[in-house]
């Protein structure tokens, strides 16, 4: 098991708000927050007034968000600092105690101002309850699960890679930082690794000989491990690829894939960015276009521990329309039995 990631500092690219543009940035999350407090964050009439509401934003911030859901970029991340995020309860330790948004109004709605320009808001029924927003933070028992409630190293990930409506976009807001300075959040863009990659490598990736595991929270009914059909890892534009793996989770089925995938981990390993995010910074990640993971940490379990939240957006809702229920929510997809597109492991 790796013990760490070595990356190269993302701050240096980041977009600085000054105070005054956060302050009007949470007049707005405010007044939203005044309207519609007995509201789900799911309500169509909320988002759709968040939607305009992101006016608020600078121009310089909206420009770069146009241009990095247009056309991406080669880390595939931004990042915005001097988000403002009103006050705080305590860092939630366990999905019970997690906050409402009402709660944590003015970074819930400053975050989804920003991703309403990226796309549509989407959460998913297996996770976090189908929460719009979710809590990212340390949970007592989770420690060495590779899932971002533990505290361990977290492997480098495409979010929710086996799934057939992967987000798009992503975004993590810090309302709290690891005061222990050790939780860096780090990503790999396959723009900055592709010139690193031989020919040969870059064909077989592009082969559907890949299958990645399910994340446990998304399999209901089996001990069994699910994975995915055999699929590309790279897909789409050739100088533009799309990238879709985890390195924890996905297995190449020909010794050529199994290479392939080896030769690519290794390129990502050596192009990372990252960051140990700190109060007010939010980092966007094209989930086409950028795997991400945590470095580890020790959660003290006493309401100060690091504490983000997470939100997903789509680029286009109309293909999942029929598989959403309540609002944004997309629906289980292995409940059913034998669940259509898996293949179980024997
Ligand atoms: O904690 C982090 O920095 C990243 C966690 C993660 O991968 C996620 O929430 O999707
Ligand atoms: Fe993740």
């Amino acid at each position: 098991m790796r013990k760490e990631f070595v990356y190269a500092d993302a701050r240096t690219t980041g977009i600085v708000l000054s105070e005054t543009e956060s302050d009007i940035i949470e007049a707005a999350a405010l007044k939203i927050a005044a309207q519609y407090a007995e509201y789900s964050l799911h309500s169509t009439d909320l988002l759709h007034t968040v939607e305009l509401a992101a006016a608020a934003l600078p121009s310089e911030v909206r420009r770069a968000l146009i241009s990095f859901r247009d056309e991406g970029n080669t880390s595939g991340t931004l990042l915005l600092r001097g988000l403002p995020l009103g006050s705080l309860p305590a860092t939630p330790e366990r999905a019970e105690d997690e906050p409402d948004w009402t709660e944590v109004p003015v970074a819930t709605l400053s975050q989804l101002m920003v991703m309403s320009v990226l796309g549509r808001a989407i959460s998913y029924s297996d996770e976090k309850n189908g929460n719009l927003v979710q809590d990212v933070s340390p949970e007592r028992g989770a420690e060495t699960r590779q899932e971002n409630s533990g505290s361990i190293l977290l492997e480098l990930h495409t979010e929710d890679g086996f799934h057939p409506a992967a987000p798009h976009f992503l975004s993590l807001i810090c309302l709290r930082g690891d005061r222990d300075g050790l939780a860096a959040t780090v990503t790999g863009g396959i723009g900055d690794v592709l010139p690193a990659l031989d020919e040969e490598t870059v064909s077989t990736l592009r082969r559907p000989e890949f299958r990645t595991k399910f994340s446990t929270s998304f399999v209901h009914d089996t001990d069994e491990e699910v994975l995915t059909p055999s699929v590309p890892v790279l897909s789409g534009a050739e100088a533009n690829p799309d990238l879709r793996v985890d390195f924890h989770g996905t297995v190449g089925t020909t010794p050529a894939a199994r290479a392939a995938l080896a030769a690519l981990e290794d390129a990502v390993l050596g192009s990372l960015r990252g960051l140990v995010l700190e109060p007010g910074e939010l980092i966007i990640l094209d989930n086409r276009r950028t795997v991400h993971g945590r470095t580890g940490f020790i959660p003290r379990y006493d309401g100060a521990d690091r504490w983000l939240r997470r939100s997903f957006a789509l680029a286009d809702l109309r293909p999942v329309l029929d598989d959403l229920g309540a609002g944004r929510i997309h629906n289980a997809i292995t409940t059913r039995q034998p669940a259509p597109g898996l293949a179980t492991v024997a």
